[in-house]
């Protein structure tokens, strides 16, 4: 596909600030297709023959980044599969928790499109860490636990910040708080993206 007939929008934020919460009322409010780099992740890991699911179960473990060129292949193939699936529907993707390392953000620009903007979800730490505990009682998630989401935060600050503040110096990020339950912070996104998508 040409990057000029598609739209994309990072959605970044921290583990537990609501990414893939907000990114599924986007979807039903802007006909986004949603893709979540973590999602894909945990599904390659899962497919027969893959040769990256131990290195990427190690990698969600210890909370690291996979190597970009596995998670941007991902995103690109999925990407792909949509326009082919649909080809008459808006070519419009919400990049859920991805980029997270400067490398890949500056790769994925280059090699698959620019991003018109950034979404980022910011959240104090003990909310996050509170809602994480929470959704680890049932959610099977090999990282939702205490030892994993502190080093889930560790790779936050440290790596995937710069991301952030790269696309702040840019101009290009968006910032809504997302503290508040759900609905609100929801009301918050579309008061700020409704302005700007029209
Ligand atoms: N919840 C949501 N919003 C709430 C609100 N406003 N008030 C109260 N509760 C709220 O929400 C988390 C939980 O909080 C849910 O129970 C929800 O109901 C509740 P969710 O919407 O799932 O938050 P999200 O930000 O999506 O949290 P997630 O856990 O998915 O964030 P992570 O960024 O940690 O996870 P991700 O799946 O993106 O990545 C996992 C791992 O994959 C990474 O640690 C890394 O190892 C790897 N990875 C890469 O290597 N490279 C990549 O590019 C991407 C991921
Ligand atoms: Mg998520």
């Amino acid at each position: 596909f040409s990057p000029s007939d598609v739209t994309v929008l990072f959605v970044l934020g921290g583990p537990g600030a609501g990414k893939g919460t907000q990114c599924a009322r986007l979807v039903s409010e802007y006909g986004f297709t949603h893709l979540s780099a973590g999602d894909l992740l945990r599904a390659e890991q899962e497919r027969p023959g893959s040769e990256f699911g131990e290195l990427i179960k190690d990698c969600i473990k210890n909370g690291e980044i996979v190597p970009m060129e596995v998670t941007v292949k991902l995103l690109e193939n999925a990407m792909k599969a949509t326009i082919q699936d649909k080809p008459t529907a808006p070519k419009k993707f919400l990049i859920d928790g991805f980029p997270r390392k400067m490398d890949q953000a500056l790769k994925f620009e280059e090699v698959v499109c620019p991003a018109r903007l950034v979404l980022f979800y910011d959240c104090p730490e003990d909310e996050m860490e509170r809602r994480l505990l929470e959704r680890g009682k049932t959610s099977g998630r090999a990282d939702d636990n205490a030892e994993s989401i502190r080093k889930r935060f560790r790779t936050f600050i440290e790596t995937s910040m710069p991301v952030v503040d790269h696309y702040e110096k840019e101009g290009r990020v968006v910032k809504i708080d997302a503290t508040a339950p759900p609905d609100a912070v929801f009301e918050a996104t579309k008061a700020k993206l409704g302005k700007i998508l029209g």
